[in-house]
């Protein structure tokens, strides 16, 4: 195997003889394992991508749990209830995926508790009305697809097969936003209005979701090396917005963008530009929604204290049964 044949002492080009074993390991295209050697800029990379990954889940069940409640009908409330649900277990296998690295849940909660942690900047947007619960689905869903199934593939084991799983159900959240999507646009005036609306608030929003341009983004080159990131941010943001204008002129609703054109020569659609000020003004903690959400979250967290509290106390019980039946 390609592997083998590395040479496995000595350090060259400021790499050691581990590290370049690893890297030829991830150039042969093998999957990396949790009890497998790797470099400490791997596992932080991956602890701080996959931890931004799960509080984005976590956190991005607010915006559409506004809307549980108010739901046009009940099948529309079940299917809602159902895709809230879909991202608390997200959330859920990807921290379990992060604690394979060797940090605690409990810490990386902490962490976006006390503001240290990222979490997907869509998700500091307010939903107005309901067109935005189909909207999320359509863009927010879409994008998030869009990046997360090249990570199916990606060189970390239990990162890459939580992907598989979360891909799927990403799939049927993204469906049902286009049928919202279908619905409203071609329904009353008022309707194919409200649609009108959400698009125009969430399609700039969407577009930042794939993080800064490659030329300003730190992580992107190294995370590409290690195979990571299989795809740049804007490979993928050029790829999300072939996939989606067509689609917008399906429902027959116009992406408030003036410089968006097929452009046949390039084969893409060439697009404007982004206001990547109100990018980073959202991700410093000033966006519409910032302090609500993390309010909610910390109330959560609080609120659940005593749940925490009995499953300890559980656990240790059982532990102790065990030890005194052995
Ligand atoms: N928002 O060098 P870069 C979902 C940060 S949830 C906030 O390009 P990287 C859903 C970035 O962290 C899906 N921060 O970084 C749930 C870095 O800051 P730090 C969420 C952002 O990591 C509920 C700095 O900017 N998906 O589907 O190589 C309902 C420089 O960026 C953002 C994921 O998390 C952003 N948009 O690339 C509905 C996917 N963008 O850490 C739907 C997994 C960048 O140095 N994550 N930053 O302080 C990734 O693929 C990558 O982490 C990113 C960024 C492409 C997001």
């Amino acid at each position: 195997m390609y592997t083998q044949m590395v040479e496995v002492v000595g350090e060259q080009n400021g790499e050691t003889a581990q590290e370049r074993h690893f890297q030829a390991r991830i150039d042969a295209g093998e999957t990396i394992e949790a009890k497998d050697w790797m470099p400490e800029g791997y596992r932080k990379t991956l602890i701080r991508q996959i931890s931004q990954h799960a509080h984005s889940e976590i956190v991005g069940q607010l915006p559409e749990a506004n809307w549980i409640t108010r739901a046009p009908t009940l099948r529309r409330k079940a299917i809602l209830l159902a895709k809230v649900q879909d991202e608390a277990g997200h959330g859920l296998y990807l921290y379990g995926a992060a604690e394979t690295l060797g940090v605690s849940r409990s810490q990386l909660v902490d962490d976006l508790l006390a503001g240290k942690a990222k979490y997907s900047s869509i998700f500091n947007y307010p939903t107005l009305t309901w067109a935005d619960m189909g909207t999320i689905g359509w863009l927010v869903d879409g994008a998030a697809i869009m990046n997360q199934i090249p990570l199916c593939r990606c060189s970390y084991g239990p990162y890459a097969r939580a992907m598989i799983r979360i891909c799927k159900e990403e799939s049927f959240h993204q469906r049902q936003g286009f049928e919202i999507m279908t619905i409203l646009s071609h329904g009353t005036s008022a309707q194919r209005a409200m649609a009108q609306d959400a698009l125009n608030r969430w399609w700039w929003p969407s577009l930042m979701m794939f993080g800064p341009p490659d030329a300003e983004s730190p992580h992107t080159a190294q995370s590409k090396r290690w195979k990571i990131k299989l795809l740049t941010n804007d490979e993928l943001r050029q790829r999300f917005i072939d996939q989606t204008a067509p689609q917008a002129d399906y429902l027959g609703l116009k992406i408030p963008d003036p410089a968006l054109r097929w452009n046949a020569s390039a084969g893409h659609y060439d697009f404007g530009q982004i206001d990547w000020a109100e990018f980073y003004n959202v991700i410093k903690g000033n966006g519409p929604c910032n302090r609500d959400r993390m309010r909610a979250r910390r109330a959560a967290h609080d609120d659940g204290a005593w749940v925490r509290a009995a499953a300890i106390e559980y656990a240790q019980k059982r532990k102790a049964e065990e030890a005194s039946a052995a």
